[in-house]
């Protein structure tokens, strides 16, 4: 209740609680209502029927020092745990680094209170003060499962809720099992507006991982240089020369550190060059961005049809909500450009299906030019 009788609402929680142990927890009040303030009940609502009568969710929840705190400057609340590393749930190795920054608001973390437990035994970790990382350098693993638990006070004396609670399994057996190749570029048959495109890949080895040297990729039998990025697993290669018009084949495959192969992955795709300017000193081209509706797309294209350009590119967005009735009225308004050549790039909307497959489907991958 305000200072006026007036009932007030306070929301304490944000969604679905789970808390264990002693937290301090606190909600702002409006600044504008009447002093002073009474407390006149806590209550929860329960907002998820599907558990009723599941014996396995149920709770006690205490209250102690209940207050209207007017000047918020106490230290009530312990350090955070942030950026846990590594953040897999299974490791492949006997040795690894854990890190994690600790921080906390006001009083700051004491790091003489900082304990790390591995399946319940103290261990002695290292701390940067300097960055607030704190972390822990295993090696000699057996296979099994590792229970990582740190915990910290801050110089008020709250502690971490929570603490880091991470359960790691070591797996320490034989890699059976070949890299996976995804996200290749350029497409099935696709057809390329560029005589130099990229070649674009995604390969993941769970468990041995992939030497950038074991990927091999050949464009029409030759081998080409490949970059690979391990951590992400992206990697992509570019042809060493200007492909000529017509069809290419690229051929993709690599092998894991444990010497398993994956089956070649084979793509054939076409070279079909833009004609060059006749004056390739000056010549002007049209850039269309974010048409959305078809009507306005069609509007600039009517436009653009009685314009001296050698080319038109749509920098994305030639749909709203991406779905196929919008492609097809654009593909259909294209006509309005006559012959002229049109390269469309995917904006944000050209995703809103959540990928890029109906894009693909009409221009051909998104990195054409
Ligand atoms: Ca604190
Ligand atoms: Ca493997």
């Amino acid at each position: 209740m305000d200072g006026e009788g007036q009932r007030k609402t306070i929301n304490l929680t944000d969604g679905n609680i789970d808390w264990f142990g002693w937290k301090y927890v606190d909600a702002p009040l409006d600044a504008t209502w009447p002093l002073p303030f009474t407390l006149e009940k806590i209550y929860a609502v329960e907002i998820d029927k599907s558990l009723v009568g599941n014996a396995d969710y149920k709770g006690d929840i205490y209250f102690q020092q209940i207050r209207f705190v007017y000047i918020d400057d106490e230290d009530l609340t312990g350090p955070t745990f942030h950026h846990v590393y590594p953040k897999e749930n299974v490791m492949y190795r006997r040795a690894f680094v854990l890190s994690v920054q600790v921080s906390d608001d006001k009083s700051g973390v004491d790091p003489t209170t900082i304990r790390m437990l591995v399946n319940g035994k103290l261990v002695k970790h290292a701390y940067d003060a300097n960055e607030r990382i704190v972390s822990y350098h295993f090696r000699d693993l057996d296979e099994g499962l590792l229970h990582i638990m740190i915990t910290a006070k801050d110089k008020a004396g709250n502690i971490s809720l929570p603490g880091v609670d991470k359960k790691l399994w070591i797996d320490l057996s034989p890699d059976t099992k070949s890299p996976v190749i995804s996200q290749m570029t350029p497409t099935q048959y696709e057809i390329c507006y560029t005589t130099t495109p990229r070649i674009t890949f995604h390969a993941i080895d769970e468990q041995s991982g992939i030497d950038e040297n074991d990927i091999t990729i050949t464009l029409n039998g030759e081998r080409l240089h490949v970059t690979y990025d391990e951590k992400t697993g992206w990697g992509y290669s570019l042809p060493e020369k200007k492909l000529r018009d017509g069809e290419h084949v690229l051929r993709i495959t690599a092998q894991d550190r444990a010497g398993n192969t994956c089956s070649p992955i084979e793509r054939r795709f076409f070279i079909r060059e833009i004609q060059a300017p006749i004056n390739t000193e000056n010549f002007r081209i049209a850039v269309i961005p974010d048409t959305h509706a078809v009507a306005y797309a069609a509007f600039v294209f009517q436009h653009i049809a009685n314009e001296d350009v050698s080319f038109v590119m749509h920098m994305g967005d030639m749909v709203d909500a991406g779905i196929n009735e919008e492609y097809e009225q654009f593909i259909k308004a294209t006509s309005l450009l006559q012959n002229k050549r049109l390269l469309a790039v995917a904006g944000n909307h050209e995703a809103f299906q959540g990928n890029l497959d109906l894009f693909m489907s009409h221009f051909g991958s998104p990195h054409t030019i």
